[in-house]
């Protein structure tokens, strides 16, 4: 009878556990059909390229060493400019964008100053200068890479500006944007690129 009572416990306490489990993954954007979407993006071999014309706003944002840096102000360089958005606890799509910037810099070499690549997070709340800055060096990045944090207001004035609507961070393209020389033109990357491919597409744009 005891044993009985036991057994039927832990059957419990295991169903409990395995249900809270589902729920964590849930909340983690996890569940069965967002991972197949997930993964058919990971998948993806090419990407989709288009020309747009964004007038992104000038709002004050954070870097991932915690200086206030305009982002009208730093974009307004020389230097070939890309623009993609992340977040730190992401397990799918991010470090796969991070890894496409970190490919782009090992291919630069000793220059990877030369091309700058921004990355804005779209987990503000979460995302904080140390978070960002711990998850730079996870990646290894080399100077250059720039990544921002600043109030939710901020990066939706930005995505908006970059035509992009991120209704939940768990559901997101993969997208890397490139300025051109021309105001306010930008090549609108969807997919995953590769360093090669960066370069690539960096000479195509005649920045590089
Ligand atoms: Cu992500």
């Amino acid at each position: 009878m005891y044993l009985k009572k036991a057994l039927w416990l832990s059957i419990s306490v295991l169903t409990l556990l395995t249900f809270s489990g589902c729920m964590k993954h849930d909340m983690a954007g996890m569940s069965g059909a967002d991972h197949s979407k997930h993964q058919a993006m990971m998948n993806k071999k090419n990407y989709d390229r288009s020309v747009e014309t964004y007038q992104i706003p000038d709002v004050m944002m954070t870097d991932h060493e915690g200086r206030k840096v305009s982002m009208a102000e730093l974009m307004d360089t020389d230097k070939p400019v890309v623009v993609n958005f992340l977040y730190a606890t992401c397990t799918t799509i991010c470090p796969l964008l991070s890894m496409g910037y970190i490919d782009l810099q090992r291919d630069l070499k000793d220059k990877t100053e030369e091309v700058l690549l921004i990355s804005v997070t779209i987990d503000p709340e979460h995302d904080s200068p140390e978070v960002l800055n711990n998850y730079r060096k996870r990646f290894n990045g080399k100077p250059g890479w720039v990544l921002l944090t600043g109030s939710r207001l901020d990066v939706e004035k930005i995505t908006k500006g970059f035509n992009t609507f991120f209704a939940d961070k768990m559901d997101h393209e993969p997208l890397n944007f490139i300025k051109l020389p021309a105001k306010n033109r930008w090549v609108r990357l969807n997919g995953m690129l590769s360093g090669a491919d960066f370069i690539h597409e960096l000479e195509m744009a005649g920045v590089r």
